[in-house]
């Protein structure tokens, strides 16, 4: 099926057009399209009725007759209004970024939880523009089969309408229920105390190899997860629990994160981030191989940000190094470390670096230093948090946080082990 892909430029434009639109040519793939032909436009805001100038518009039509175009794509969400007459101009398919994206999550949503999400969002997304959406629906993909063919009559369309809104309510019901539920095994994981991290990204960045890397190198349970050169190849979260030097922690592979992401999926899906929420460390996976990483890495932050999430302690972690050459990012300043799943490549060091970050770095304890022991007394003065300090008969009470590193030196003057 041949597709032309259109997109405006915009001065208030965040993200560079031309990488947006060769992302959306690689989301049209997945879907068996074949972007052949590329229609853009300056404009200093998308027009509310037809999104581009009419102008565009014909040259649209006429660019759709010469090069046998099935269907249009736009590379941002359509209104209801814009997509009903961009429709009645061309008198051919049209499709917008966000209900591509969505018929992707459509085909790869495997389980129970994923394919309830995505029928929420995508209901969401057809509520507004039912009446004018059958004939795309039994194009691209399945077809939910129960909407309304244009021009059908206004019963029809009602009762569409309304056995639309009684699913979405069934659907929230349940996926109430599955909340329910992790919720309460997130709880238990924070009562036993077992740190989470963890791993978002882009989409393809290499979040599950990174994973299952990890998984081949400590002791945890023997099942890898799916990796694949492929937009969206993980639709759901994924815990695993990891032993590593007798320190246990729980990783997390999420969904990835694209640009433009619709917005219902934004809050339908990623509810399911609520993990990322509450883990103790983040692994940002960033393909360091990817000619757009400074954009990849902007809009995982931007996501990051849009869901409240600012003060987890990061790692940055650049993936693919056995294919780059030169990567053109550097996070000065951040704990970042580049590895490969393919060779493996500092995969131990990662595993390190974790372990290090989730383990607690200093330690709160009470000495008593005798006074002949100058030497841990100035390291006490310089190198710890002094809560509290008295000179007594036999040598000096402190009561401190102390790098852990340290303790083993004052060990034998621990006033807790003294007494037992
Ligand atoms: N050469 C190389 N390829 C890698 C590396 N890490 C991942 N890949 C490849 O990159 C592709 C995507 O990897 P995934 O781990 O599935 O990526 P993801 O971030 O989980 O992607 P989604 O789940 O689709 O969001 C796969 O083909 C991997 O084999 C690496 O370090 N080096
Ligand atoms: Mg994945």
């Amino acid at each position: 099926m041949n597709a032309i892909l259109v997109g405006t430029i915009t001065s208030q434009d965040r993200y560079d057009w031309k990488d947006s639109l060769d992302e959306l040519a690689d989301l049209a793939k997945t879907l068996g399209i074949h972007p052949i032909h590329r229609i853009t436009q300056k404009i200093e805001k998308p027009n509310n009725k037809t999104y581009i100038g009419s102008g565009k518009l014909n040259e649209i039509w006429i660019a759709v007759h010469t090069h046998n175009i099935e269907i249009v794509i736009f590379d941002d969400e359509l209104s209801p209004t814009q997509l009903r007459n961009i429709q009645d101009f061309l008198e051919i398919e049209i499709m917008d970024r966000s209900y591509l994206i969505l018929k992707i999550f459509e085909q790869r949503a495997s389980t129970k939880e994923a394919k309830l999400q995505i029928n929420l969002a995508k209901d969401l997304y057809l509520l507004p523009r039912l009446s004018f959406l059958r004939e795309k629906e039994s194009r691209i993909g399945g077809t939910s089969g129960s909407l309304a063919t244009r021009g059908a009559g206004e019963t029809q369309k009602e009762l569409d309408r309304r056995h639309l809104m009684a699913e979405i309510y069934r659907i929230k019901e349940e996926l109430k229920q599955i909340k329910a539920m992790k919720l309460s095994q997130i709880e238990k994981r924070k009562k036993n105390d077992i740190p989470v991290v963890a791993l978002v990204g882009y989409t393809n960045a290499g979040k599950s190899s990174t994973m299952n890397s990890i998984l081949q190198y400590t002791d945890a349970e023997n099942k890898s997860v799916l990796e694949k050169d492929q937009l969206f190849a993980t639709l759901q979260t994924y815990n695993k629990k990891i032993e590593y030097d007798k320190k246990s922690f729980i990783l997390v592979d999420t969904i990835g994160f694209v640009s433009k992401l619709p917005h219902h999926l934004i809050e339908s899906f990623y509810q399911t981030l609520q993990e990322v929420k509450n883990a103790d460390l983040i692994l940002h996976i960033i393909d360091s191989s990817n000619s757009h990483i400074q954009q990849q890495y902007q809009v995982v932050c931007d996501v990051l940000y849009q869901l409240g999430i600012t003060d987890i302690p990061t790692i940055f972690v650049f993936t693919k190094w056995d294919k780059t050459i030169n990567s053109s990012m550097e996070i000065v300043g951040k704990k970042n470390i580049m590895i490969s799943n393919k060779t493996k490549y500092h995969i131990p060091d990662l595993i390190k670096m974790i372990v290090e970050e989730i383990s607690p770095s200093t330690i709160h304890s009470s000495f008593l230093i005798p006074y002949t022991e100058g030497q841990l007394i100035s390291l006490l003065e310089t190198q710890s948090k002094i809560y509290q300090k008295e000179y007594q008969d036999y040598g000096i009470f402190y009561d401190v946080e102390l790098p852990i590193k340290l303790y083993s030196k004052f060990k034998i003057y621990d006033l807790d082990l003294m007494v037992s």
